[in-house]
């Protein structure tokens, strides 16, 4: 029996992602909206939840998760029936977490960098090498496609079609064809179009 998830989300803001991955997976959930800009994400209440004052975070079952890949991964798990995760001893699961987890791990601050115009430390110590490496890896990750696990659509090309839709809008991630491509397949996803439009 499972408990219906509890959503803390800011619009529009990266718990948007977490948002839409609760509509594919038909997950029953409800929204705690904040004001990010009132600064309802560093009220006591909300710190007592997430010391971060971070959105997205989720509550579930009596546990609360929080950091966008983290989520992913326990939502998709969660709800097997969607089929957005290869489960434990399937061979997809291991190239399915790598990707997932390269978001938190790499992307974001190789995107940082861009938005901050700063460089990173030397690549032999930067955790992500830099900008331009991260986004050839991912570029590599999206050939041939159509999906990160080639004919399996899976939780981790929700993230990165999510991922990828406001960071080229915010002109951090340049739209290459295979970035077009991935982009063009997850706008057409019902769920997707059913979102408010992006600012
Ligand atoms: N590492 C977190 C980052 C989440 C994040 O940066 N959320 C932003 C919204 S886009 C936020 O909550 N900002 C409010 C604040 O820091 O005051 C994740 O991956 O979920």
């Amino acid at each position: 029996m499972t408990d219906r998830v509890t959503l803390w989300h800011g619009e529009p803001s990266r718990s948007s992602m977490t948002k839409l991955l609760l509509d594919e997976l038909g997950a029953p959930y409800d929204v705690v909206p904040l004001d990010l800009k009132a600064g309802d994400q560093l009220k006591p209440e909300f710190l007592a939840i997430n010391p971060m004052g971070k959105v997205p975070t989720i509550r579930h079952n009596g546990a609360i998760v929080a950091e966008t890949v983290a989520i992913f991964i326990y939502l998709a798990d969660a709800f097997p029936q969607a089929r957005l995760a290869p489960a434990i001893g399937d061979p997809d699961r291991g190239p399915y977490l790598r990707w997932l987890v390269f978001y938190g791990a790499c992307f974001e601050p190789a995107i940082m960098d861009r938005f901050l115009k700063r460089e990173p430390a030397q690549r032999a110590t930067s955790p992500y090498a830099d900008y331009d490496t991260t986004i050839a890896a991912l570029r590599a990750a999206l050939t041939p496609g159509p999906y990160i696990l080639g004919d399996r659509f899976s939780a981790a090309d929700l993230l990165w079609g999510a991922a990828l839709d406001w960071t080229t809008r915010f002109g951090l991630v340049e739209t290459t064809p295979e970035i077009a491509a991935c982009l063009a397949r997850h706008r057409a996803r019902p769920a997707v179009r059913a979102q408010p439009a992006a600012s």
